[in-house]
């Protein structure tokens, strides 16, 4: 029986602890549907790595552990202080080092060594991320004729902001040896196309390399709707979701991001300083909860604005709270899935400015989570990929202008019961339009480029492939 072989940077074993985490939750979804191979990095970090294999029903989890220097180079170096600035348009955070990236592609030929052990011929490989953009030539190189599929979770800036990247010409082109490359929106697959066009000269969507063709498409994530609705139904009776609802004085506001700088939190709360400060009769009647749970904190960027979050709530508390209320509540733990899901339904809006998203789940889940009866109000920047399916029902934002957020608050606030139904049926509409149940077939047949996907077909085709050209 053929295989979905599943790659990349982190695996979501059986039994693995909290971690907050927009890939492993949407893997973790799509690995429900077929038997799977999912290999990547262990998470540790050994003076003598070794590769591990666990077997939980259907599904393997291979994993492989990677020295210090490896973890500096191709993790916190090149991926984590170059791309992912630079995929999230911010050209002035990118530290690039030719020793980064070697060790990039490294890891990268390490990944490919160990596939290259356990992959059958009618495996199909689907990658994942922008750990491991080069890895379909890596696997090429090694003579590997399976179709190889790569999925990039993040956003893809226009040709002007990637070409700014040293050696983008030796890297980027790379995807050019997938059979198909995924983006979350038109915009991002479009920027792409023209990158292409522009460094490449090629004309259209569809690249040549041989007799291989390489496709681009959006293939935007989704959760998994009804499910995440059932959870937050059972979990805003939960005694933790209690205790925040009696604790709050009036209504609740929430934020959860990972600590990351591309999540906007600093100037959400100088918006939400700004509400506080143009609206002083909201004072004791709303609690902005931000949950934060802390991610990359050996990178320099990020400790620096743990700093900056952290200061920025002590100012806000300091400047307007009295004995009986708090303005902001602002935490750096993680919460189980279930927590979240109930707290997202105790509140009456939720904040979720991102100054550039891929997709955004957070705005999904708490669309999802809402009582459709008397639902809650999304605040989501226009920058999110999820603005895309979200226009007619979110309040889109400009995250850079903290006035304009801070009057959406406003208005969120004060919004009646009809127009908060509304909005919310339109959301829950295209949630339910693009659930995450079909986006793994629907990427995964667009990568076999057949009408709808079926393992036994695709493990046929897959092995019929003709050579790769070298
Ligand atoms: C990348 C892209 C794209 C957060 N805190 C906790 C927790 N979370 C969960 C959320 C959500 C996930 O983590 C975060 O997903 P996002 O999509 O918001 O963001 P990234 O992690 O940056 O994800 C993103 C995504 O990949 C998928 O393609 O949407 O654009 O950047 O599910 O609920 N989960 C738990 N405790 C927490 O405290 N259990």
């Amino acid at each position: 029986m053929a295989r979905i072989f599943i790659i990349s940077n982190r695996v979501a074993t059986p039994h693995a602890g909290l971690h907050a985490g927009g890939l492993e939750v949407v893997l973790k979804a799509t690995l429900k549907n077929h038997p799977c191979v999912w290999l990547g990095w262990s998470g540790d970090i050994k003076r003598h790595p070794k590769t591990r294999t666990v077997h939980q029903g259907d599904n393997s989890f291979i994993v492989s552990d990677l020295t210090q220097e490896d973890f500096e180079e191709y993790y916190s170096g090149f991926a984590n202080r170059v791309l992912w600035p630079i995929l999230h348009y911010r050209l002035d955070l990118a530290e690039f080092s030719r020793r980064d990236m070697t060790g990039y592609m490294r890891v990268n030929d390490h990944f490919a060594d160990e596939m290259v052990k356990v992959l059958k011929p009618d495996d199909i490989v689907w990658v994942h991320d922008y750990h491991l953009i080069p890895l379909a030539r890596a696997l090429r190189a090694r003579g590997l004729h399976n179709r190889i599929g790569f999925f990039l979770h993040i956003p893809m800036p226009p040709p002007e902001i990637i070409t700014a990247m040293p050696n983008h010409e030796n890297l980027l082109p790379s995807l050019c040896h997938y059979d198909l490359v995924g983006f979350q929106t038109d915009n991002d697959a479009a920027n792409f196309a023209r990158y292409l066009a522009n460094e490449l000269g090629t004309p259209s969507r569809r690249l040549g390399t041989g007799d291989r063709v390489m496709r681009l498409g959006a293939f935007p994530v989704g959760i998994e709707t009804r499910t995440f609705t059932r959870l937050a139904r059972r979990a805003v009776k939960t005694e933790l979701v209690l205790k925040v609802r009696e604790s709050v004085p009036g209504m609740l506001m929430i934020g959860v991001d990972r600590l990351d700088y591309s999540k906007g939190i600093t100037l959400r709360l100088e918006a939400y300083e700004r509400f506080l400060a143009a609206h002083p009769e909201w004072h004791g009647k709303v609690t902005y909860l931000q949950i934060t749970p802390r991610s990359r904190s050996q990178i320099k960027e990020y400790a620096d604005m743990e700093q900056t979050v952290n200061q920025t709530a002590g100012r806000i508390n300091g400047a307007f709270s009295d004995a009986s209320w708090s303005p902001v509540r602002y935490v750096n733990r993680p919460y189980s899935r279930t927590a979240l899901a109930g707290l997202y339904r105790a509140a009456r809006a939720a904040l979720v400015t991102p100054l550039r998203d891929g997709m955004n789940l957070v705005a999904k889940e708490y669309v999802a989570a809402q009582d459709a009866a008397d639902p809650g109000v999304l605040i989501l920047s226009r920058f999110a990929g999820a603005a895309a399916e979200f226009r007619d029902g979110a309040l889109l934002v400009n995250p850079y202008d903290p006035d304009s957020v801070g009057a959406a608050i406003s208005r969120a606030m004060a919004m009646p019961k009809d127009e908060r139904k509304s909005r919310h049926a339109a959301l829950y509409a295209a949630l339910l339009r693009n659930d995450i149940s079909k986006w793994g077939d629907k990427f995964l047949s667009a990568l076999m480029g057949t009408k709808s996907f079926n393992l036994e077909e695709a493990g046929r085709m897959s092995q019929n492939l003709p050579a790769p050209p070298h």
